[in-house]
């Protein structure tokens, strides 16, 4: 191992340390606000003060992420594969922006979970002439976040985390030029399931 080597070795360790120690923060955190014992988990709650978006500058998008957990399996066992990336039996999922169009700028994007499972928000470019749904799926369920430009999945707060727990908001600000973007939900097999929308930008 080169010294350069050790040295990237080392950083990445305190990198990793550091995360555990956020994540271990935001556990306590999410703790004490209650985010681990919400009763009615479908419900909305984009007007819960405790979980809720900060005030933004620029313009504000609302996404609303839900599914239908409770139909997600039949008796026995998992539904009936019908032939799409083997995740047919995630049911029916859905990534719903509005508005759909805003100036170029600073875009925050506000998503309420109001599923029954933790999904998350991801911000990609649209390339030329593809639709919103049009990526391709892996062996895992997940689409390439390559080209990535935020994503909102740190269960009541900005940016990256673990995933948005059901009934709980997260949220991103991210700065876009005009153009056409797909927001989707990258947990595995959602994609397959539904959870994509366009949102265009314009100048
Ligand atoms: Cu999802």
């Amino acid at each position: 191992m080169t010294p350069h080597r050790l040295r990237q070795a080392w950083s990445a360790i305190a990198i990793a340390a550091a995360a555990l120690v956020l994540g271990i923060a935001t556990t306590v955190l999410m703790a004490a606000s209650g985010a681990f014992h919400r009763t009615t988990p479908a419900s909305w709650r984009a007007h819960d003060t405790r979980c809720g978006a900060p005030a933004t500058k620029g313009s504000a998008v609302d996404v609303t992420v839900w599914d239908m957990g409770h139909m997600m399996r039949g008796p026995n066992g998992p539904a009936p594969n019908n032939g799409r990336h083997g995740w047919y039996g995630m049911g029916m999922m859905r990534l719903v922006a509005r508005p759909a169009t805003v100036p170029a700028g600073r875009v925050t994007v506000r998503v309420v979970n109001a599923g029954t499972l933790t999904h998350e928000v991801i911000v990609l470019p649209l390339p030329a002439g593809r639709a919103a749904g049009e990526r391709a799926i892996g062996s895992d369920g997940r689409v390439s976040e390559a080209g990535s430009l935020g994503e909102a999945s740190r269960t009541c707060g900005a940016g990256a985390g673990h995933g948005i727990v059901s009934g709980a908001a997260a949220w991103t600000t991210v700065t876009l030029r005009a153009g056409r973007y797909e927001l989707l939900c990258n947990v595995p097999g959602h994609y397959a399931a539904g959870m994509y929308t366009e949102l265009d930008v314009t100048k």
